[in-house]
């Protein structure tokens, strides 16, 4: 069964595409937990962080540079934002499909609840 965010990235499953190349796809998160969230996802499913391969540096470096310009396009890159991949029951990953929380917009807060 393909994950949702596959459904997404092939067109399937309607979203908020942000960005869009041959390699990562970023829309719009459907629960906001911030004026900005977007989630940065390749376009490969790796399930996990821990899943990630030796040969998927480049790619998981590209995640990051498109999360940097698009924090710069929407207005967050100044003020600062937060990036995070959650992974596993432990890390409250909920779709295993590997992707990157851009959050801002706002102050954030602690970065784990105690
Ligand atoms: P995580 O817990 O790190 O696996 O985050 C999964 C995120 O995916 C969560 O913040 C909600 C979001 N999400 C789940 N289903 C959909 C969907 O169908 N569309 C979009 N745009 N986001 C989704």
């Amino acid at each position: 069964m393909p994950t949702l965010f596959e459904r997404i990235i092939s067109g399937d499953l309607p979203a908020d595409v942000v960005y869009r190349d041959e390699r990562v796809t970023a829309f719009r998160d459907i629960h906001p937990r911030a004026p900005v969230h977007i989630l940065i996802v390749p376009n490969k499913p790796i399930p996990t962080v821990n899943d990630i391969d030796d040969e998927d540096a480049s790619l998981i470096g590209h995640l990051y540079t498109v999360a940097r310009d698009l924090a710069r396009r929407e207005g967050i890159a100044e003020d600062g934002y937060r990036l995070i991949i959650n992974c596993n029951a432990h890390g409250g990953q909920e779709v295993y499909h590997l992707h990157v929380h851009l959050l801002g917009g706002r102050p954030l807060g602690p970065m784990v609840s105690t």
